[in-house]
């Protein structure tokens, strides 16, 4: 089908389809299209994956951070931007890129064994140079000492370990004479419908040759020029789902035609899930919106792509990052964790490390993260809950020292019923836990907001964890007799 058809077919689709809006709101021709979350498979099987790697490999990785001898102290994939690096060096990097220690099948094996359900790849960051052979630039590994296609390789040992892939494309691009963050004059306009012609091509290029894709990870649409092109944007988003049926979206994608960015002057979610929890956790379900959502997490404070020297900044510990799995999963997002390969291909050390730990953990306890949802048994002291079906997981951070675990069990909808703790047990080892205060004598105690408690009498053996430990539990919900009659005395 003709390029110009197609552009009709989607601005006829998006005039169709409306826009997801209730009386009230403003009416918008290119905000939400739907109001609420996906209930397609496809967005399903995301939800259920729950984990996932994110990779930022590219020329970068080269320069690792320093130049010249200098530390570059900010993320090191923009170090181009730094005033100590020479445009023109840095863009010379590619002419070096020969990652013989590049093995991607090692690469998925170990994402496997981390627990990795899905993987998103930097295919361009905003250097502009793209790790596939992308026909609309020569700024690509192609043209570089090692030339294969990085991306097919990837794409062929993830998916060959059961792990799908999501492509990362960063709208800024450094590299291309007609990308502009601002438009200011009329040349800009020209230069800009050029870069928009040639973003379109790309994207349409990957979809095309990377059928396996799963969903785009889009970054670097910050810039006033590209929030500028809701309209555009909206339609190349509708022609991207036409030609990939399935396909997933963040928010970070397009802007409404107000400016807003990732929800809508109306308040509404644009597009799949929610891309705005980068590096940071909502507090509760209430700030989530109910919406899909992903949190992306670096190890080290902000460095994604490699840098040489980790030594300055603060690291997460495998816990640290367990503790925020949980309650991204807890809270119904998706958790990634980052790695950055260096320019040889190597996976440092302590990524390594962090993945062997977490895989480790995820063997014994992936049924607390996998396929799991927000439980209705809150947040409580000693951490987290997910829930699968029947079955509620507590992921334990913080252990009593009298070995009691007190659990807060959610309240009944009914006066006359109350939920009771039916049986425990500690992943781990499947060791049965017995559970205090919840022998069946017909009277419960409630606190003043109509909560109930039970302990679990945690085993001496789980004493001095270095990481959480997981409880399945399975409640009941019985009827309670009269209340004894004390509980009715006044104060
Ligand atoms: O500027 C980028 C950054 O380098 C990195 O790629 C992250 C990953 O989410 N995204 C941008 C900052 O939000």
């Amino acid at each position: 089908m003709k390029k110009q058809s197609l552009i009709f077919l989607a601005t006829l689709w998006i005039a169709l389809q409306g826009v997801a809006q209730s009386a009230s709101d403003t009416v918008l021709q290119h905000g939400a299209h739907r109001i609420g979350k996906r209930s397609d498979a496809a967005m399903q099987h995301w939800r259920d994956s729950g984990f996932g790697q994110f990779i930022h490999w590219g020329v970068y990785a080269i320069a690792g951070g320093q130049w010249n001898g200098k530390n570059y102290t900010g993320a090191a994939e923009w170090i181009r931007s730094w005033k100590e690096m020479p445009n023109e060096t840095y863009d010379s990097l590619y002419k070096q890129f020969n990652p013989t220690r590049f093995d991607a099948k090692q690469w998925a094996k170990q994402a496997k064994a981390m627990g990795a359900k899905y993987m998103i790849f930097t295919t361009k960051h905003h250097d502009g140079f793209c790790m596939w052979h992308s026909k609309y630039t020569d700024y690509t590994v192609a043209n570089t000492p090692y030339q294969k296609d990085i991306l097919r390789e990837l794409i062929d040992a993830y998916t060959a370990e059961g792990i799908e892939v999501y492509l990362y494309f960063s709208i800024i691009d450094w590299s291309h004479p007609g990308y502009r963050a601002n438009l200011v004059s009329d040349n800009d306009r020209q230069q800009y419908e050029i870069f928009k012609q040639f973003t379109r091509n790309q994207l349409v290029e990957l979809l095309t040759n990377y059928p396996e894709t799963k969903g785009l990870w889009f970054d670097g649409t910050w810039d006033k020029a590209w929030i500028a092109q809701a309209a555009w944007a909206d339609s190349l988003g509708m022609e991207l789902r036409n030609l990939h049926p399935g396909l997933i979206i963040g928010s970070r994608f397009r802007a409404d035609e107000t400016g807003k960015r990732h929800v809508d002057a109306n308040g509404h979610l644009i597009d799949d899930y929610d891309q705005r929890f980068e590096r940071n956790l909502p507090a509760d379900l209430q700030e989530t919106g109910g919406n899909d959502w992903e949190c992306v997490m670096t190890i080290p404070e902000n460095q994604w792509g490699y840098h040489h020297d980790w030594s300055w900044t603060y690291c997460k510990t495998p816990s640290e990052l367990i503790k925020m799995m949980i309650q991204t999963r807890a809270l119904d997002g998706n958790f990634v964790i980052n790695f950055g390969p260096d320019g040889e291909g190597n996976i440092r050390k302590e990524e390594a490390d962090i993945a062997t730990a977490v895989g480790r953990w995820m063997s014994v306890n992936g049924v607390a993260v996998y396929g799991v949802h927000h439980s209705d048994l809150t947040k409580q002291d000693w951490g987290y809950a997910t829930q699968n079906g029947n079955k509620i997981y507590l992921t334990v951070f913080n252990q009593p020292v009298n070995q009691l675990l007190r659990i807060q069990v959610p309240k009944s909808k009914s006066a006359e019923k109350i939920f009771v703790i039916r049986s425990a047990k500690l992943l781990a080892n499947g060791q049965n836990l017995s559970v205090k205060g919840n022998a069946k004598r017909g009277s419960y105690y409630r606190d003043k907001f109509g909560y109930s408690y039970f302990d679990l009498i945690l085993p001496a053996k789980i004493k001095h964890q270095s990481l959480p430990f997981v409880l399945e539990i399975e409640l009941d919900e019985i009827n309670v007799r009269d209340q004894d009659s004390y509980q009715q005395a006044l104060t």
